[in-house]
């Protein structure tokens, strides 16, 4: 199903939907005569209080701003469609989960965690992936991150996490930053933030794109069917696309490059057809297997490994609608753990049941009272028939006289219904009253270890230089310290490359012996490649450029849904070698080696002559080669790296081959050597490669 079906979400939408055809008006529906020149007592005089229009146009201005969300501030969403592969109904009485006959609409919004609204998308941090499903139930929001594990065991301290990590209070800096002193003060005092530390300082956390991360319910939830019967369940968003990462140096400069670089790749991805993809997976786990773990399902810090529970793919999730309205649909939507449907129900995890409380807490604030669920995009498509009245900005006309139950006045109504209700897990629980974490929580250490087991030696130096980039800028030594010796905990020589690279003590000894166990699963090494959609390649091309070469690596790559942009020393017409026309579709001032995924350059003599004379393209591919991109050098366009350390990497005299550093170069364009381009951006980076000794 596209956009053109209109799904029940559209279809309701489309009631609200307003495009400014009419003349313009005042609030109250009156024609306006002018809107430029406040009423006044004559042409020079002061403004005149009874000028309506220039106060209501003034005031709704003043208004216009709301609290943004306390965490998860930036963000980008999208409409879409929710499909299972089979029906589940031997697990939940989730209807949308029953059958492949069922298509439920969704809103789906990613987001930071830090950052302010304003705030640029690609900081190191957690994302969020926070899907509403507007099932024929009522709504059911599935509200997680891109990392399967959290910072804290108790939702009780997430203020407190939240102030460590957000700017400092005294000077409100740094924006959208982990890498200062308090959340690393508070961290180093926290070991059961250590698991999910490692997950951040991994490249897990600047996503390539939304569209290529995965996604996690984190808590583990419960599945009820229809006749009562629980079991355990995991949430697991795939992405078709593989899970991909930029570089740290990369991320930063997109920062200033494109601030909006996740946001537009999500937007323009819909624009383009490239529906953005994700597979939904569950772990479960059977209610009388709850102890059989070395961890507690109950801990949101942990994973269920998946070599001891595989993920069973039991859905699809397209994103194939871009909302009409930021505000009013991807900042007015309004997330919440606790909107659940029948079939599916929580755990006693203490950072589940915080969050139930949290988030209708703070929409009540951010949207300014109660009645925030008849927001267009929040409403569901299920009917809603309550007693629950008034309030500001009431929008529902409840004709009748009755507004409580039970009444006979009204007929009974609304009557409570014999069936699809939601009904409580029957969970017995008995306990004393007290504060206090179970002992089954008290193992900060060994999943943080297995993670760390389980990276590639290149996902392993990034985590070392993102902790020591983070603790790097912690001003005070004894914080640095710290945090290294609780990562002696979770692997020796992890404390030891990390204390040597923020001038701190290394632990001399090993704290907690590295368990050796793995789950390759956790790498990124072993995501999907090869399928290119939507990736972003630099075609450099000046006056002279070789038409049909550049027209023929577009084409290769449009065939396969990605982009090649001409990018040239100015925008509009160049002369092409053979006495034509090419359009360049950038100046490549406007732009940066770090918004692209790949670069070519090719023939032409007097192009390549151009190109290689000016160092704005020599470093936009020197600065593509140093973060790891597959680059595409052909005929003398390989001219422009004559005199770099790039020269020395390449073949002196050759044919078409693709070097061990991943550079394709080809004395012609030929189908092998577009061919092996394409696959080197299948493979996304090339992580093997030396950058160290690239200036760029
Ligand atoms: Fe949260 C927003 C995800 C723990 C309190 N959270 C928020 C959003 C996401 C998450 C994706 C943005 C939703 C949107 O796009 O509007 N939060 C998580 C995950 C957690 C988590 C995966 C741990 C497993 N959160 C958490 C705790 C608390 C909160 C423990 C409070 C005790 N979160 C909130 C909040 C926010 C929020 C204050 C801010 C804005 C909002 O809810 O709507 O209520």
């Amino acid at each position: 199903m596209g956009h053109d079906e209109h799904d029940a979400k559209d279809r309701q939408l489309e009631h609200d939907r307003t495009d400014s055809t009419e003349p313009l008006t005042t609030d109250t529906g009156v024609r306006v005569e002018d809107t430029d020149n406040s009423l006044r007592a004559g042409a020079r005089g002061p403004t005149l209080l009874e000028d309506f229009h220039a106060r209501e146009k003034i005031t709704h201005f003043d208004h216009e701003r709301i609290p943004e969300r306390v965490v998860h501030a930036r963000g980008a969403g999208a409409y879409g469609h929710f499909t299972p592969y089979e029906g589940l109904s031997d697990l939940t009485a989730a209807h949308f989960l029953s059958s492949p006959d069922v298509t439920t609409p969704v809103f789906v919004r990613f987001s930071t965690v830090a950052g302010s609204r304003g705030s640029a998308d690609t900081p190191r941090d957690v994302r969020g992936f926070a899907v509403k499903f507007y099932t024929e139930q009522g709504n059911y929001d599935l509200v997680g991150n891109n990392m399967p594990v959290f910072f804290i065991q108790d939702g009780i301290k997430f203020p407190d996490f939240v102030h460590a990590v957000k700017p400092e209070p005294h000077n409100e800096i740094p924006q959208a930053q982990s890498a200062h002193d308090t959340l690393w003060d508070f961290v180093g005092q926290q070991p059961e933030t250590t698991h999910m530390m490692m997950w951040l300082m991994s490249d897990r956390a600047i996503p390539r794109s939304y569209r290529m991360m995965q996604g996690f319910g984190v808590h583990t939830f419960r599945f009820v069917n229809a006749d009562g019967k629980g079991t355990f369940v995991k949430f697991h968003w795939t992405p078709k696309l593989g899970t991909h990462s930029l570089v740290w140096d990369e991320a930063q400069r997109v920062q200033g490059k494109d601030p909006d670089f996740n946001r537009r790749d999500l937007y323009e991805s819909i624009e383009r057809g490239d529906f953005p993809e994700w597979e939904l997976g569950v772990q479960l786990v059977a209610e009388e297997d709850e102890h059989s773990f070395d961890f507690d399902l109950l801990d949101a810090t942990k994973i269920i490994p998946e070599e001891q529970v595989p993920v069973r793919p039991v859905g699809k999730l397209v994103l194939d609608r871009n909302p009409d309205n930021f505000f009013a649909e991807t900042e007015q939507i309004a997330f919440h753990t606790a909107n659940v449907v029948p079939g599916i129900d929580f755990t006693n995890d203490p950072l589940l049941q915080a969050r139930n409380f949290s988030y209708l807490d703070t929409q009540l604030l951010r949207l300014g009272g109660s009645n925030f669920q008849q927001i267009p995009v929040n409403r569901p498509v299920a009917p809603v028939s309550n007693n629950q009245r008034d309030g500001f900005a009431q929008h529902r006309v409840h004709r009748g006289q009755t507004s409580y139950y039970p009444n006979t006045l009204g007929g009974g109504c609304p009557a409570l219904a014999d069936e699809g209700v939601y009904r409580h897990y029957t969970e017995r629980v008995d306990g004393d009253k007290i504060r206090v974490r179970s002992e089954s929580f008290q193992d900060h250490y060994s999943q943080a270890t297995l993670f760390w087991n389980s990276l590639a030696d290149w996902e392993r130096e990034h985590v070392v230089a993102a902790f020591r980039f983070e603790l790097g800028k912690c001003e005070e030594l004894a914080v640095r310290q710290q945090a290294v010796a609780n990562l002696n905990h979770v692997d020796h020589g992890l404390a030891v490359s990390v204390a040597e690279g923020v001038g701190v003590a290394a632990p001399p000894i090993e704290q907690t012996p590295n368990h050796g166990r793995s789950s390759p699963a956790l790498s990124q090494a072993n995501t999907a490649f090869g399928d290119i959609t939507g990736r972003q390649v630099a075609l450099l091309v000046a006056d002279g450029v070789d038409a049909p070469a550049a027209e023929a690596v577009r084409r290769a790559f449009s065939d396969q849904h990605a982009h090649v942009e001409y990018l040239a020393p100015r925008d509009g017409a160049l002369h092409t070698r053979e006495e034509g026309v090419l359009n360049a579709d950038r100046a490549y001032t406007t732009v940066s080696s770090v918004l692209y995924d790949a670069v070519a350059v090719i023939g032409g003599p007097e192009s390549a002559q151009a190109l290689a004379e000016d160092g704005t393209a020599r470093h936009f591919v020197l600065e593509a080669y140093k973060h790891h991109k597959p680059v595409l050098l052909v005929a003398d366009g390989r001219s422009i790296v004559d005199g770099t350390p790039l020269a020395d990497r390449l073949p002196a005299s050759f044919g078409s081959t693709t070097t061990p550093e991943g550079v394709t170069v080809a004395p012609a364009l030929d189908e092998e050597s577009v061919m092996a381009f394409l696959r080197q951006v299948g493979l996304h980076r090339h992580w093997e490669r030396e950058t160290g000794s690239i200036p760029a």
